[in-house]
């Protein structure tokens, strides 16, 4: 019977699997498995080893796998699972699965609660902010496109858990033609079953619109007075609403950016962002941006609105009558990519006003690549991008069309309706937008070492938060006092944030092996980065935004 089963396609993938998971478990303890399954006779092999296995209790206990979740196994395989091992292969094929079609770890994902808590990230000032009383309600509208169930479950229900039920009106999800096919009926399931006062509503475009569309569908269901829009692998941080509806109700030409916290897509950690704000390069990847000099000098600094040239896409508030006035968005583009720039420039050139308010924290999922592209194979971002250089960007689109030659005969549809809505809002140009709202952008025509970075940023697309991005090193070393044979050393525990630092004789201690990174950080025991602090540096936590963070080499010598 088990021979029958080996056969069986199902199994056979199973088996495959079994070496790496034995060798951690028996552990030497009879046989090199890994070695074995490499030649001719592993199946065999396998099936001796299955056999010789079955019955011991001792491995059997310690084969057990984390957890079950097997209620469809037949029972044969049910057998297999006694001896942990049919429960552990389906894990790792869950995960795999997982990954290719989420690219995160989903497997992660179901253990968590759907009512998690997560950290309060907010700095604590934004604890006493007071908002009005009365503030505008909101339809919140979630896009999704073969979303991970359990994953977008948790968005919706940390938006229930988050949200004061008055200022909700609905959660209007719009399903985007999944491929998954279960997955509408599943979510229509739960829907009905446990969000019994009707606010949370499904809606299935009719075929695979692209998030761009699929939002002005969403949009046109809602009837809340303001719109938040939001990515469907988030959870919302507490009192994340009121800022965003307070500032909404002071002016409606105010369109608001919580921050966004990094959801990790390996671990679901939740981890808090620092203050940033969007921006773009050239090659029209939006990008976060340092805050100018001075943005955040005093405490009040760190809960007041700040300005930002663009936004990253997925998530901000809106009040609808506005949005709608405002154009929606450009119909005419697919898919993904480039509505975040087209919907910024269009706010700025045309009257509104873009913030980032840092006391309104919204996690998500930021994912190393994108699980799904266009039905019909086409490069949406940059269809979409030109659409954007040729409404939008007047004179300046030249720095963008020069840089990708083969550009030139790429077709990017009829523009003469985003033209015309241009002219009817009386939009400004585009030369008063880069010079009143983003300055600091670098222009292709300033010096030439600038020019040598910015070319290298081009291609990149740099919407992943910069604290995500793996760290490079690109030396080690100690720090000596010049004609000493003293080393900059940590006193007592390197791990210690706030840690003194001493000059010690120079030993190679841990606590005096310093890491330079690529971005001229200096790191201890790749934990802590070297701050400079009057009057003396100190250890802290890598914040990655330079400044006090960055230390660089004198002249030639490079001392
Ligand atoms: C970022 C934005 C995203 C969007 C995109 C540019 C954040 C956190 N995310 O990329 O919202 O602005 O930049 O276009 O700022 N979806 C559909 N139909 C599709 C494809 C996607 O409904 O054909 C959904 C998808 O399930 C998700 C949302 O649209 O909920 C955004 O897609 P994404 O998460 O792949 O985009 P992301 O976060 O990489
Ligand atoms: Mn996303």
């Amino acid at each position: 019977q088990l021979n029958q089963l080996a056969q069986s396609e199902k199994l056979e993938k199973h088996y495959t699997h079994l070496p790496r998971i034995n060798k951690e478990i028996v552990n030497n303890n009879v046989i090199d498995i890994d070695d074995k399954s490499k030649s001719k006779e592993s199946n065999n092999y396998k099936n001796e080893w299955y056999k010789k296995y079955k019955n011991s209790e001792q491995n059997i206990k310690k084969l057990q796998p984390v957890f079950k979740t097997n209620s469809k196994l037949s029972k044969d395989e049910k057998d297999l699972t006694e001896l942990g091992l049919v429960a552990n292969l389906q894990e790792k094929e869950i995960k795999d699965e997982g990954y290719k079609i989420h690219a995160y770890n989903v497997l992660v994902s179901n253990r968590l609660s759907l009512h998690r808590k997560i950290p309060d990230t907010r700095n604590k000032l934004c604890g006493s902010v007071e908002y009005p009383l009365k503030l505008p309600n909101a339809s919140i509208i979630i896009c999704f496109y073969n979303e991970h169930f359990n994953t977008l479950l948790r968005s919706i229900h940390s938006i229930i858990d988050r949200t004061p039920s008055e200022l909700l009106h609905d959660i209007i999800l719009i399903d985007d033609y999944s491929d998954i096919k279960v997955l509408h009926l599943e979510i229509k399931n739960y829907i009905d079953k446990n969000f019994v006062d009707g606010k949370v509503k499904l809606f299935k475009t009719e075929k695979r619109e692209g998030l761009i569309r699929a939002r002005v569908f969403g949009a046109k269901k809602a009837q809340g007075e303001t719109l938040i829009f939001l990515d469907s692998h988030i959870e919302v941080n507490k009192d994340w609403i009121q800022p965003l509806l307070g500032r909404i109700k002071e002016n409606r030409t105010n369109v608001v950016v919580p921050v966004i916290d990094v959801i990790n897509p390996d671990t679901f950690a939740y981890t808090s962002s620092p203050l940033v704000r969007g921006g773009f390069n050239w090659g029209l990847h939006f990008k976060w941006e340092n805050l100018p000099k001075g943005t955040l000098s005093k405490g009040e600094d760190f809960v007041k609105p700040i300005k930002s040239p663009t936004m990253a896409g997925g998530l901000f508030a809106i009040n609808r009558q506005y949005f709608i006035y405002l154009g929606e968005y450009d119909s005419g583009m697919n898919i993904w990519g480039g509505e975040n720039l087209e919907i910024s420039f269009r706010i700025w050139m045309c009257g509104g006003n873009l913030e980032m308010l840092p006391c309104s924290r919204v996690g998500h999922v930021f994912r190393q690549r994108r699980p799904y592209g266009s039905p019909d194979g086409q490069d949406t971002m940059l269809h979409n991008s030109l659409r954007v250089a040729h409404v939008w960007m007047d004179e300046y689109k030249e720095y963008f069309l020069s840089q990708r030659k083969e550009v030139e005969k790429v077709k990017y549809g009829d523009i003469s309706s985003r033209l015309q809505l241009r002219k009817e809002l009386g939009c400004k140009s585009f030369d008063w937008y880069i010079k009143n709202v983003y300055p600091e952008i670098v222009l292709p025509s300033d010096d030439d070492n600038r020019l040598k970075n910015k070319w290298a940023a081009l291609e990149q697309d740099d919407y992943q938060p910069w604290h995500t991005r793996k760290r490079n090193y690109v030396n080690q070393y100690q720090i000596k006092l010049t004609n000493s044979s003293l080393c900059l050393t940590s006193e007592k525990d390197y791990k210690a944030k706030g840690g003194l630092l001493t000059l010690k004789p120079c030993m190679r201690y841990k606590s005096q092996m310093w890491y330079e990174t690529d971005r001229n950080e200096l790191v201890l025991s790749q934990l802590l980065c070297l701050q400079s602090r009057h009057p003396k540096p100190f250890l802290y936590k890598c914040h990655e935004m330079g400044g006090d963070q960055e230390w660089k080499h004198k002249g030639e010598s490079g001392s």
